[in-house]
Order: C-alpha cells, then structure tokens, then sequence
C-alpha cells in the first residue's frame, strides 16, 4: 500500500496528539503537522467535527478524528506494527489504553477543573492507584510487553511526561515504591521519538498554559 499525504492538526501540548506523533516517528512516515490553538473554536470547529485535536488529513480530501483511531490506522496502512501481534497480549494491551485515557482525564482535571487542593488531591489519588495497578503488570525489565516498544508505552510516556513539570503536595508521591513504574518511566523519557513529540520548551509552555487558568496544581508551579 502506497502511503498517502498525511497532514496534523495538532496543540504543542496535548497527550492525544502526542502518542499520534511518537507513532508516525517510530514508523519514519513522512508528513506536516500544524498546531493550532485551543481557544480558537471556531478554527477548530471549521477543521474537524469533534472540534477537537489530533485530526489527520489524508491526500488533502480525507481526514480523521480520534487518536486511537488515527494510530491504528497509520499502524495498518505502514510497515510493522506497534500492536501486539498475539492476540491476547494485543487486547491486554487494549485493555490498559483505555485505562490510560482514564488517567489522562484525572490529568485533565487537575488541568481545568481542580479549584481547591481537596479536588487535586482526590485527581492524584486516583492516578497513584492507577500507577499501583500497572506496577503489577510490568515484569520490570523494560517496556510494558519487556523489550518491544508498542503504542501503549506511547500513551504512558505523555502521561508520565506531565509529572517532570506537576509539583506534588507533600503528602503524596505517586511513584513512591513503585520501582517497575519508575524504571518503566525513565526507559520511556530516553526514548527519541517521545523526546520529539513535544517542544523542547515544553515544561515552560504547560507552565504558560496552566497558570492563567488559576486551579489549585498552577498555584504550586
Ligand atoms: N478522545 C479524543 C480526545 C482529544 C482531545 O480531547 N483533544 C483536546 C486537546 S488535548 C482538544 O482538542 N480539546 C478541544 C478544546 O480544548 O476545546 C482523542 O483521543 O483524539
């Protein structure tokens, strides 16, 4: 299959656009990428039904929405996988994502909508007991399946990448003991195509975008 023109319509920062990124990196497929800006919805809303971010033009009169979507189409149309090719191991996987989205919507949370430090603090919660349920799963010598890098150790490393710039009140650590997770982590933030998927400056533009939106995580940073 001849590979098409793919163009992206992504946000600098965002997690879903990111794991799209690391995909089309790891597969060395060519395409442009546009950033846009969030607050722009009418933009968004004249680019894409959902009026969200990614969104993948292909051959200029076809496009996408949804990340998942979008990466296991990329994944279908290019050489080798980033899915598990045993079936069970490539539902486990499935599985994890769609927890993962879960933790992206705590972030979200933490983000957007946690005012006071009791609501932050419950968002965190949930994600330390999340990270505790995915330490069990990791057998500790490397990625998430060990040695091959699958598209599930894409989205934990844009989940992870918000904790090198969030500052944790002090009564909670989410990685604490957490020795798989935490070796996990660190493997992902050296690997190349999740350095790239964001800016260089990326800590200090979460910094810009968090602030002006006063919730209780901005007041730490
Ligand atoms: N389920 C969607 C989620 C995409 C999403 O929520 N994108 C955010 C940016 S990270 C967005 O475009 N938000 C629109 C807005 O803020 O108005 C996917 O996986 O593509």
């Amino acid at each position: 299959m001849s590979i098409p023109v793919l163009e992206l319509i992504g946000h600098k920062l965002c997690p879903y656009v990111q794991r799209v990124v690391i995909l089309l990196q790891e597969k060395q497929l060519n395409y442009t990428r546009i950033d846009i800006d969030l607050a722009d919805k009418a933009k968004l809303r004249q680019l894409s039904v959902t009026a969200k971010v990614p969104l993948l033009l292909i051959d200029t009169d076809k496009s996408l929405f949804e990340s998942q979507v979008i990466c296991t189409y990329l994944d279908e149309i290019s050489v080798g996988s980033m899915l598990p090719e045993d079936p069970y191991e490539r539902a486990r996987q499935s599985a994890w994502m769609v927890l993962a989205n879960e933790v992206l919507h705590a972030i979200a949370n933490i983000i957007y909508r946690d005012k006071s430090f009791e609501k932050m603090t419950a968002s965190l919660k949930k994600i330390t007991v999340h990270f505790i349920l995915i330490e069990r799963q990791l057998d500790g010598s490397g990625y998430f399946s060990n040695a091959e890098f699958f598209l599930i150790d894409a989205l934990y490393a844009t989940i992870f990448r918000y904790f090198e710039v969030f500052v944790m009140p002090a009564s909670i650590d989410p990685f604490h003991n957490l020795t798989k997770l935490n070796r996990w982590r660190k493997l992902l933030a050296q690997r190349s195509s999740v350095q790239n998927a964001v800016p260089d400056n990326y800590a200090e533009l979460l910094i810009e975008f968090m602030r002006p939106k006063g919730m209780a995580m901005s007041q730490l940073l």
